[in-house]
């Protein structure tokens, strides 16, 4: 009862600044996920002057959290004396100290990089890891810096030179420390402690179906920005209107109101508006014709945001998404969602994927396969990543890690999931390519659940109104029928679910028995299904983890799913293989799912050409 009154409280709090996404942010924000020192997140971090720190930072294992805890296992940086953790990188006062670690002589990996890929023995590793990078900077008086973390998987402890600036929970979105009064002119010194270690009451919690990649996965960079600037924006269609550009100016650090002017020289647009006493200003422009983003014209305009001697630079897309019954309206017109779900990893040098080249392969092998739509399945994917997806014409459906069994009923993780769902929209609130919003994949129906999944449902839609909102729903078997009934379809605008038909459940032939009945007059996106098959395995259709045996399943779950009047789309699991510990068998796994429609070694199964001519013929059905 008191979790259902404090997410209520959430919830209502999110609609009350339905247009006021700073504040949502920190009413939404638990004090146990971030220290009082992160800063709001700034809006298009690479738009900005910066300098990178990735490259190659010296990195200590550190299993015991020796450097973390004394032999009392106190805390260090809670110790009066301070001295003694690995994140104070000063050198022994003379030759009689004590000192038990040493980062110039400790081994270096390439970051942004998980630790898992960079070195045998870290393969398995769950736990703590310390990372260092030293740089040079040259600080200008009246600027403000910002330390920037793309991602750090899953707890970050980050310290500069030899002070803590914060802590930051959630494995897959960025955060950043205000630095301006801790940097020095001349040698700095950054170090992490990572830790990934797997928590119950996380999100995601202990059992997920992918590989738990540790450290610094994403970009570090140390940007500067104008003691007054533009923190953040939000420039988009209104919801169903070509014709209204809408959205808002936030500014940090101002005294006083101050003039904002949003440029769009090619669609010769130019409006300015005034900032409140909060720094910000709505935003409403009336357009007469945009060239509309889609898959098959990725049009994104130059657009500069100027004000108070602070100007950013962006590349934006303008597209409306909305639902009418069974269909789904992009820009106004019917669409059929080719997709193909995909994990952020590189099967062929297996990892995080480490830079545009690993993501645009990713994307080009959708886009080959006749994809308009990717799922960026289960956890937020890099900026970088959606930034790809605006230039190459590919929609998004962007997901948070709240997967299968979150502890529901914990009023710490359900602020952990609104954070992260929260930081997720803050930040690609502006990308075209993003289309859905979805809160969660095969979460089982209970109450608790239930007020969770509606909090963040809710969450979502008062963030961002221009967007769907979905999540990955079960389904219900009853004889030969297949149905969803799950109360929080109500709050949704797609029938989304996953099915494992003829894999997890009947076999190959058998699945032509059941028919869906689905009665949500809403769009049905399928987000799943699936076969293991081993690249190069042959046999015939009936022998399993064989290419035939998900050839046949996948021509099977055509057949079926082509009798749901409200199909509108699907992502079937999965583009490529990806790893997983779950995946134990020793011949046809090695620790690999095998459900990729492209092997680990980037050989293309049969599966792949089916979908690929069944999407050439949707695409004409659509056109
Ligand atoms: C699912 C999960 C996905 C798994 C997949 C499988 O339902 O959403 O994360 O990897 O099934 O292969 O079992």
């Amino acid at each position: 009862m008191k979790l259902l009154f404090a997410m209520m409280l959430a919830a209502c709090a999110a609609l009350a600044h339905a247009a006021d996404p700073v504040d949502v942010q920190l009413a939404g924000t638990p004090v146990t996920r971030r220290a009082d020192s992160l800063a709001a997140p700034l809006q298009n971090i690479y738009g900005r002057s910066h300098l990178s720190l990735n490259g190659r930072w010296s990195y200590i294992i550190d299993p015991y959290e020796t450097g973390y805890y004394d032999y009392r296992h106190v805390p260090f940086d809670a110790s009066s004396s301070g001295k003694g953790g690995f994140y104070d990188d000063r050198k022994p006062k003379d030759k009689g100290d004590w000192v038990e670690y040493d980062f110039d002589r400790a081994p270096t990996m390439k970051i942004p990089g998980d630790w898992n890929s960079q070195a045998e023995k870290l393969q398995l590793y769950e736990g703590t890891l310390w990372l260092r990078q030293v740089f040079e900077a040259q600080p200008v008086q009246g600027k403000r810096y910002m330390l920037y973390f793309g991602a750090v998987n899953y707890e970050a402890h980050v310290y500069l030179n030899g002070k803590k600036l914060g802590m930051h929970r959630g494995g897959f979105t960025p955060f950043q420390f205000d630095v301006t009064d801790q940097l020095v002119k001349g040698r700095n010194v950054v170090v992490v402690k990572a830790d990934n270690t797997r928590h119950q009451d996380a999100i995601p919690t202990l059992n997920t179906d992918w590989w738990n990649y540790g450290g610094i996965t994403r970009d570090v960079l140390l940007a500067e920005v104008p003691a007054t600037h533009i923190a953040d924006y939000k420039l988009q269609l209104a919801k169903g209107d070509a014709h209204r550009i809408e959205g808002y100016v936030q500014m940090a650090g101002a005294s006083g109101p101050q003039k904002v002017t949003v440029s769009i020289p090619e669609a010769r647009i130019q409006a300015s508006v005034q900032t409140d006493a909060q720094g910000r200003a709505l935003v409403s422009i009336p357009v007469n014709k945009l060239d509309l983003w889609s898959p098959e014209h990725p049009k994104l305009y130059a657009v500069t945001l100027s004000g108070a001697g602070d100007k950013v630079d962006d590349r934006i897309g303008f597209r409306t998404i909305e639902t009418r019954g069974e269909d789904i309206l992009l820009n106004g017109k019917r669409v059929f969602l080719r997709g193909i779900s995909l994990h952020d990893e590189n099967p062929l040098i297996p990892g995080r994927l480490r830079g545009s080249g690993d993501m645009r392969m990713l994307l080009q092998w959708a886009r080959e396969m006749n994809c308009n739509y990717v799922r960026l399945a289960h956890y937020p994917h890099s900026e970088e990543m959606i930034r790809l997806a605006d230039e190459m014409g590919l929609m998004v459906w962007a997901e948070v890690p709240v997967y299968w069994t979150i502890s529901w009923d914990k009023p710490e993780t359900w602020a952990n999931a609104q954070a992260q769902l929260t930081d997720l929209i803050v930040r690609d609130k502006n990308r075209a390519s993003v289309v859905v919003w979805s809160i969660g994949n095969e979460t089982p129906i209970s109450a608790p659940r239930n007020a969770f999944m509606g909090g963040l449902a809710r969450t979502a839609r008062a963030l961002d109104d221009t967007r769907l909102v979905a999540a990955a729903l079960e389904i219900h078997r009853k004889g030969k029928t297949i149905t969803i009934e799950d109360p929080l379809s109500s709050l949704l605008d797609l029938a989304s679910f996953n099915e494992y038909a003829g894999w997890y459940w009947a076999s190959n032939a058998e699945m032509l028995d059941f028919k869906f009945d689905i009665r949500l007059n809403k769009p049905v996106v399928v987000t799943e299904f699936g076969a293991d098959a081993l690249g190069g395995y042959h046999a015939d259709a009936d022998t399993r983890w064989s290419e035939e045996y998900q050839d046949a399943l996948y021509r099977n779950q055509f057949r079926m799913l082509d009798g749901i009047p409200g199909l509108r789309g699907m992502t079937p699991w999965v583009l490529v293989d990806f790893r997983s510990p779950r995946r134990t068998h020793p011949y046809f796994q090695d620790f690999w799912n095998r459900k990729g429609l492209i092997s680990d070694d980037g050989k293309k199964k049969q599966a792949y050409f089916t979908l690929k001519r069944y999407y050439e013929d949707k695409q004409r059905q659509y056109e």
